[in-house]
């Protein structure tokens, strides 16, 4: 078993040796590559240790020399991790001469094969299964690299930085060599040899370089690529504009490949995407698909600065570029789409994902400080919550200064290897603002919760606010105390957006008291203390609040709020996700009822469905929004019902919530039909927000519709199956056709397929429509699409559409009374992780919340994690998220 040991930050150490230049050769043939690498390599003068350490990971070893003279075993000592060597001279040259198996790599870490060619991942320790090298962060050198492979196979030949020169060889094969002028950790470096076409556009910056920006994908795709190219070059735009940040190389190359783990990798001038990020069409991508390829493409992008030319100094600082990352393209989506559409999303994502994770046994601050399997810490928190707190760092500085925290990150940090504390000791420089104690974000696991409590005088005219923090121990902290490094625990810095409307809707001007003018009708209160009190002054009648306006914080925040007082928000409140907030607050106090009573009797008010009619009917009003209205008539999802629970129960939160859906169905069916008649669009696709708005709210009043289940319902869900004329509008018909037990289901589950079977993520598209199903015959259906010729388990998005979405997206099925959902869960864990652990890995994690749920599901689930646990050869992936969840 592969017991997996736990790797600590306070362990760092400086490396030995430092690599200045390595020159890579990698030549493909049939079967297997052949890999040499040269490292011109120095002692580092900060290090104490002298012993040098070459990572290397399923290699075969065939030569190895010092400064030419060939090594023999007797020189080095060799392992299954890598390779050390104690006498060495202060400088010096280390070429290794290795034989590797990319056919073979189903991890899909390293250089492996996909179908129209080789490809590599070597985030975070992938370019250890190519040569033996010290795979860290902190080692930073020039790469070239020259490939050579078969010519009439394998015709296109890609690594970072520039072409340098190419030339044709013997039996067929050509080379090529690329050298990247910009020092990089080994985890930046790709290669592709492959067939593929190629579409290109050029970007001219504003210091006058002239870029080539060119997208590869399979051979007959080059009709999808249109949108990834525009995206790249709409981010390169952005970050001048916002961050004064420049491409600096010649080439800017992204490479869609269709076996691929995550979603894309910004190695430096070549990334390699997922073709689920690059490809789309109007007739195979939806427009969730299109602002998804907008996000990742600049995501990948903007990393060229935040994570390559600025990089991380281990791996426990992932945050540094992640966090900051996603919190550079959640700002570009919010410029380039509607800005509250965009954040009312995130939080959505945040709540979903981050907050359980939070609350389970996988609990980790934004940096951890320990791990087992590096790949298990591509997390919610180190990405989403980390460009929370990244966002919480601009809310109290300003932007104007968090600019000048940018500028000076750079001025101080270009080309080097850097901490979280780094970032924040240029924010806090710049800014003035003592940023000390708000260093716990990166230190503390768990969401806090903030208690707010109002008083109102009306004599005095004088409104409080008394606010609390929360943030009991986690397991993280638990298991640091247990390894004997017990984690001091305080109250955040945080900011927390507020606003006060009066009974008419109106915000009032807000003056503290001690201030002697109201300081506009919306603050910033900065929160440091277990408890603070904030008093108004001048506040004539009793206000309601506005709290944490644009989600200033991610906290959970409490408040006794009446639901005429969300009712009062959801039609006026000036803060777009504070008027979501309230809805979904509503929706929440009623689904709970609901789940209470067992979803019978009379437990939806009629103030409710009124508060939905006027929600519908504000669409239409003048400044209506419709994508704004179609995300608020989003009811708050089964899972996120289920973390309002003490016990779960998955069976009740889906008989609410379902039956919620039918009642506002049937109480506002001619409002449902006319918005849908109103909303249908003429003009030709285009993905952009106005018409994507209005299919969404049009697609989300088909759903509801939907509920129905009547004969026109089914009917008219059909037709809208029939006349789509772009694939958001068939998907959403698809997904509820999927959800209704009609004959005509099948028809059109099998029509779609027929017509899509050699499009592969329109094929993704129809397995998740099926796993996501409500039928009682889903997890049997699950089952037999695993052993349809539309599966592969080797390729992650069938695995991630057919079972991640059955496990994460279809609570009802999953945590069945049975067993049957825990059981396939399992299954596919167990024979994954043989082949690609970080993908099964990710299925395990959907077992996290299992201590949430009646005994008897627990019971049920233990069996399955102990299989797991006990299984022979587990890989440190698993195996951690298993013990973990276990302990
Ligand atoms: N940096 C990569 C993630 C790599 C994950 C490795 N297990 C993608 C991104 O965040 O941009
Ligand atoms: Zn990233």
């Amino acid at each position: 078993m592969n017991a997996a040991q736990t790797i600590y930050l306070k362990d760092y150490t400086v490396p030995a040796y430092l690599v200045d230049q390595l020159a890579l050769d990698i030549a493909i043939h049939t079967g297997f590559a052949r890999v040499t690498a040269r490292l011109s390599m120095r002692r580092n003068p900060a290090a104490t240790a002298s012993a040098l350490w070459l990572d290397g990971e399923d290699l075969q070893l065939e030569a190895l020399s010092i400064d030419g003279r060939a090594l023999s075993p007797a020189d080095y000592v060799l392992s299954d991790a890598g390779l050390s060597i104690t006498t060495l001279p202060e400088a010096f040259v280390l070429e290794s001469v290795v034989r590797i198996e990319p056919d073979k790599n189903t991890q899909l870490s390293g250089l492996y094969r996909s179908k129209d060619g080789y490809f590599t991942q070597c985030e975070a320790q992938g370019f250890r299964r190519i040569t033996f090298y010290p795979d860290r962060p902190d080692v930073m050198a020039k790469f070239s690299c020259t490939l050579h492979a078969d010519k009439a196979a394998f015709p296109v030949l890609l690594a970072n930085g520039n072409p340098v020169a190419q030339g044709d060889e013997a039996n067929g094969f050509h080379w090529a060599k690329w050298e990247d002028p910009f020092a990089k950790p080994a985890y930046l470096f790709a290669c592709v040899a492959a067939k593929l076409d190629v579409v290109e556009d050029y970007y001219t910056t504003t210091s006058g370089r002239r870029v080539r920006c060119a997208v590869y994908v399979e051979p007959g795709k080059l009709d999808q690529c249109d949108h990834a190219l525009a995206a790249l070059k709409k981010s390169m735009k952005w970050d001048e504009d916002v961050f004064g940040l420049e491409m600096d190389l010649e080439h800017y190359m992204i490479v869609a490949v269709g076996d691929f783990n995550m979603g894309a990798m910004e190695n430096k001038g070549l990334n390699i995407f997922n073709t689920k990020y690059v490809l789309a069409r109007p007739d195979t991508a939806t427009d969730t698909d299109y602002q998804n390829i907008d996000r990742v493409v600049a995501h990948e992008y903007f990393h060229n600065w935040t994570g390559n030319r600025v990089t991380c100094r281990d791996w426990f600082q992932l945050s540094l570029k992640e966090g900051l990352t996603v919190f550079r393209d959640q700002n570009f989506g919010m410029d380039v789409h509607s800005a509250g559409v965009t954040r009312i999303q995130e939080v959505r994502t945040l709540r979903a994902a981050q907050f359980p994770e939070d609350a389970g046994p996988m609990a980790h601050p934004i940096r951890p400080a320990s791990y087992a399997e590096i790949n298990n810490f591509y997390t919610a928190t180190v990405y989403e919550k980390g460009a929370e707190v990244i966002r919480m760092i601009h809310t109290l500085i300003g932007k104007a200064a968090f600019r000048q925290g940018m500028d000076l990150y750079f001025a101080r940090h270009d080309g080097q290897a850097v901490t979280c504390e780094d970032f924040v000791a240029a924010m806090q420089d710049a800014s003035g603002l003592d940023l000390t104690q708000f260093q716990r974000w990166y230190n503390q696991a768990g969401t806090p919760r903030l208690v707010v409590k109002s008083a109102f005088d009306a004599a005095a005219k004088r409104y409080t606010l008394t606010v609390t923090q929360h943030y009991p121990a986690t397991p993280y902290e638990e298991r640091m105390a247990a390894d004997g490094l017990p984690q001091a625990r305080g109250p955040y810095h945080l900011p927390l957006v507020i606003g006060l409307l009066d009974a008419a809707g109106k915000e009032l001007p807000l003056r503290l008291s001690g201030e002697t003018s109201a300081a506009g009708t919306q603050r910033v209160l900065t929160l440091r203390e277990d408890t603070q009190t904030f008093v108004f002054e001048d506040i004539a009648s009793e206000p309601v609040p506005s709290l944490l306006r644009g989600f200033s914080a991610p906290v959970v925040l409490d408040y006794d709020y009446s639901d005429a007082a969300l009712t009062h928000l959801m039609a006026h409140d000036s803060d777009a996700v504070n008027r979501w907030e309230a809805g979904q607050r509503l929706a929440t106090g009623i689904l709970l009822k609901g789940v209470e009573h067992k979803a019978q009797g009379e437990w939806i008010p009629a103030p409710y469905v009124d508060a939905i009619r006027a929600l519908l009917a504000s669409a239409f009003a003048p400044a209506g929004d419709p994508a704004l209205v179609a995300e608020a008539l989003l009811l708050p999802s089964e899972t996120y019902l289920a973390e309002q629970m003490a016990v779960v129960d998955p069976d009740a939160i889906h008989a609410a919530r379902l039956a919620l859906r039918q009642h506002l169905a049937r109480a506002l069916r001619s409002e449902f039909e006319s918005a849908y008649a109103q909303l249908a669009i003429d003009a030709p696709y285009s993905p952009d927000g106005a018409q994507s708005g209005k299919r969404a709210l049009r697609n989300a009043c088909l759903g509801y519709l939907a509920e129905l289940g009547d004969e026109a319902a089914n009917a008219l869900v059909l037709s809208h199956y029939e006349q789509a004329a772009n694939m958001t509008d068939t998907m959403a018909a698809l997904s509820a056709i999927a959800n209704l037990d009609i004959p005509a289901r099948h028809t059109v589950l099998d029509s779609f397929y027929s017509k899509w079977k050699h499009e592969a993520l329109v094929v993704d598209k129809w397995l998740q429509v099926q796993s996501t199903s409500r039928l009682a015959t889903t997890t049997a259906d699950v089952r037999a699409l695993m052993a349809h010729e539309a599966f592969d388990i080797r390729n992650p998005n069938k695995v991630y559409a057919l079972v991640r979405a059955f496990c994460a997206a279809n609570p009802k099925h999953f945590h069945a009374a049975d067993g049957s959902g825990y059981k396939l869960a399992a299954d596919v864990i167990v024979e994954l992780d043989a082949m690609n652990p970080q993908v099964a890995s990710r299925i395990a994690r959907t077992f996290d919340r299992w201590k949430k749920f009646d005994a008897a599901r627990q019971a049920l689930a233990r069996v399955q994690l102990e299989r797991i646990r006990a299984h022979v050869g587990l890989s440190s992936d698993v195996s951690e998220v298993v013990s973990k969840a276990l302990d």
